[in-house]
């Protein structure tokens, strides 16, 4: 069979970048667990157009939430001229109903064991409309990921996983309700297998949530790169930083920089959203500390959380330079499918748009508490064209000259992107409740 697999854009805009940061990795692991007598192709929309009158006899759809009613758009164009499509990732895991309304097949959960059993109906016509997993599959054993197929523009393309799950419960997350509340990993071994096949690859990415979960795991894994003299960066958590011996080990395999989810600087967010483990009061000892083994620290904060007023964009904004961080993700909470503030804003009727479109972690969907939807809009946009002023950018590069030709670019982008800042939805306008007249409300 001809198989296409695609990542979709986040709109209908037609519009290519000639650069996207990374790959989804769902798609080369598909074609890797795909019989090789079939044939794949991966496209990514972002960077390439596609050609709906193409001969396929399957096309596969990776969507999450942001993703979904562009994925929804394609699923419909091929279905309409007869080809199979079947649609997989984490917003059909959370809404497969929704999803099969689009698709012909919907792969709940992870596609290992799946995706080989939904091809071999579809060989002998009898395609089930779900697939799914009684138990999320072991990580052991899994091909090498088919990173050969994919486009050459993405500014890191050799990307690889070793871990999936995570123990932590955090509100806004959907990660432990999709993969499980158990770390799983991939033997070290395979992992370095899987590496040694790019020996070009000047620098990779572990696309974890939790590279240092484990830190038994984590530490025979570094101990195993090594060798390689790689440059890696990944997701971890400050508690890294608190185990010294780890630290070093994770610079000496080639870490350079790791993304970490701070969330807030306000401790009563992080206690509501169960993420607990992070105190404030040590974010900035242990940004120092990162920095002391040359390991930039990329932040990612939230906010909107129900503890946050106005105050909050210029009190993060002090944070961030007095602690020096490097690199930064600014995101609206976004209540997500499944994720338990999800359930707490419908039940709370706080939620004003179910457009996915706007569900990019950039717009804001529901009523906040103590901000008005326009002020928590606007306060996001302050910061994010704030923190990466060009000055600001000036001041980072230079203390980060080392990576500037990943930094630079990275940082650009975000500069760009803040110089076009984001509008309310127009559902707000139409909002059934004010906040203000909703802090009336019982519910809130
Ligand atoms: C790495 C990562 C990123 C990277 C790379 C993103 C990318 N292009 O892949 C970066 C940092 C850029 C990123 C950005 C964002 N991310 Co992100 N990211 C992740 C992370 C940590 C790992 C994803 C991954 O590569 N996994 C490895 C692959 C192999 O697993 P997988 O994608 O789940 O695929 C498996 C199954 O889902 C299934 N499957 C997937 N697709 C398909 C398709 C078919 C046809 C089939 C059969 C099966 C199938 O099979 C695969 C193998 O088992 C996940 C968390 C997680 N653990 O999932 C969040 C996650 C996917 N990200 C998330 C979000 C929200 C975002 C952002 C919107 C955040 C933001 N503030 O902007 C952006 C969106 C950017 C974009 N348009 O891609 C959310 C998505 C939630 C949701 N409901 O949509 C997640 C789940 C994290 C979370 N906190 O909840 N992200
Ligand atoms: S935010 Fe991080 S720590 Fe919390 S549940 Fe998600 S992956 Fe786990």
């Amino acid at each position: 069979m001809n198989i296409l697999l695609v990542a979709p854009g986040t709109d209908n805009l037609q519009r290519k970048v000639r650069v996207v940061p990374f790959p989804q990795a769902s798609l080369p692991l598909l074609a890797a667990l795909t019989p090789s007598h079939h044939e794949v192709k991966i496209i990514d929309e972002r960077l390439e157009n596609i050609d709906f009158d193409g001969k396929w006899d399957l096309v596969g759809i990776t969507v999450m939430t942001a993703t979904a009613y562009r994925a929804y758009y394609i699923a419909d164009e091929f279905r309409k001229r007869g080809t199979k499509v079947a649609l997989g990732g984490i917003h059909p895991t959370a809404l497969p109903d929704e999803a099969i309304q689009h698709a012909d097949s919907v792969v709940i959960g992870e596609a290992e064991g799946l995706w080989e059993e939904l091809l071999g109906d579809l060989e002998e016509g009898k395609l089930k409309k779900f697939y799914r997993h009684d138990c999320p599959p072991p990580l052991a054993g899994l091909p090498c990921s088919r990173l050969d197929l994919l486009d050459k523009r993405y500014l890191l393309r050799h990307v690889f996983q070793t871990t999936r799950g995570c123990p932590h419960n955090c509100g806004f997350c959907s990660v432990s309700t999709f993969m499980g509340r158990r770390y799983r990993h991939r033997p070290v071994e395979e992992v370095i297998e899987e590496i040694g096949h790019y020996p070009n690859a000047r620098i990779i990415g572990f696309l974890d949530d939790n590279i240092v979960g484990n830190p038994r795991y984590s530490r025979e894994l570094f101990q195993a790169l090594i060798p390689f003299r790689k440059k890696w960066i990944s997701q971890g958590t400050l508690k890294l930083a608190e185990n010294e011996e780890l630290l070093k080990l994770a610079a000496e395999s080639g870490c350079i920089a790791l993304f970490v989810g701070f969330e807030s600087v306000n401790e009563d967010n992080l206690k509501k959203m169960h993420k607990n483990f992070n105190q404030v009061d040590k974010y900035k000892k242990l940004i120092d500390r990162f920095h002391e083994y040359g390991i930039m620290v990329i932040g990612s904060f939230v906010f909107g959380f129900d503890e946050d007023d106005y105050s909050i964009f210029d009190r993060t904004l002090n944070f961030l330079e007095s602690a020096n961080l490097d690199f930064a993700q600014f995101s609206i909470l976004t209540p997500l499918p499944g994720t338990e503030v999800f359930k707490q804003f419908t039940a709370e009727e706080r939620i004003f748009s179910y457009d996915w479109r706007k569900y990019d972690f950039a717009h804001v969907v529901y009523h906040p508490l103590r901000m008005t939807p326009q002020e928590l809009q606007d306060g996001y946009n302050y910061i994010s064209r704030q923190f990466y002023s060009l000055p600001r950018i000036g001041k980072r590069t230079i203390r980060n000259w080392r990576y500037a030709h990943y930094f630079l670019p990275a940082s650009i982008y975000y500069h760009w992107v803040s110089r076009h800042p984001k509008s309310l939805p127009e559902e707000a306008a139409s909002a059934p409740l004010s906040l203000k007249d909703k802090k009336q409300s019982p519910v809130v």
